[in-house]
């Protein structure tokens, strides 16, 4: 298989995959026990010295040490699974953008959702925004669903399950998003929902 994706369950990995099974790019999945300490591991460090997941593995294209391509960073996967296997990117105005988004998700929007200190401060300024650009069913970028899609959703579609108790009436589109996303079938069967 050209392409091996390093993660686990419950981790960022799932962003990726879940654009891969979208796209239908067909791809090999090594899960690694974060409890059992498998991303520390040399094997795995020789993939992402920060011993981080995800990783991806692409024998389609070399590294700088002659071998197969290995790239850590969701945002950085993502990028470089629409330019070369997601047949996304149109243009250097459509690449940018996308890469607009990624940067937002992984930079911005995780922080606000995920940090307690800046949560108070970010979310509903950001939320507010986020719901006046998202239209259900029209990509954030190009024709069709993407990378941006791809990132922005899956934080977005976190919001349930980590903060049950949030009330999301103020945000429709948000909340309709969050809907249709739990309905589509991979990211059901990436999230381990069927
Ligand atoms: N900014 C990174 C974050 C990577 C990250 O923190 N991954 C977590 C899982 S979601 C991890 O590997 N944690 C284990 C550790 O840090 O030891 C990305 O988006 O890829």
């Amino acid at each position: 298989m050209t392409l091996t994706l390093y993660g686990g369950p419950k981790t960022r990995a799932s962003m990726p995959r879940w654009y891969m099974e979208e796209k239908g790019i067909p791809y090999d999945l090594v899960e690694l026990d974060l409890r059992g300490n498998q991303h520390r591991q040399p094997d795995y460090l020789a993939i992402n010295p920060f011993g981080k997941l995800p990783a991806l593995v692409d024998h389609s294209f070399k590294g700088p040490d002659g071998n197969a391509l290995a790239l850590f960073e969701s945002g950085a996967i993502l990028l470089h699974l629409a330019e070369h296997h997601g047949g996304e990117i149109e243009g250097a105005a459509q690449r940018s953008l996308i890469n607009q988004w990624l940067l937002f998700a992984n930079a911005t929007l995780a922080i606000a959702l995920f940090v307690p200190s800046n949560r108070e401060r970010e979310f509903p300024r950001l939320m507010e925004e986020l719901n006046r650009q998202l239209t259900p069913g029209k990509p954030l970028v190009g024709n069709a669903w993407g990378a941006a899609d791809c990132a922005i959703t899956a934080y977005l579609a976190y919001l349930p399950i980590f903060f049950p108790q949030e009330d999301l009436s103020p945000y429709p589109a948000i909340k309709a998003l969050i809907t249709t996303t739990q309905q589509r079938p991979a990211y059901r069967k990436v999230m381990g929902m069927n």
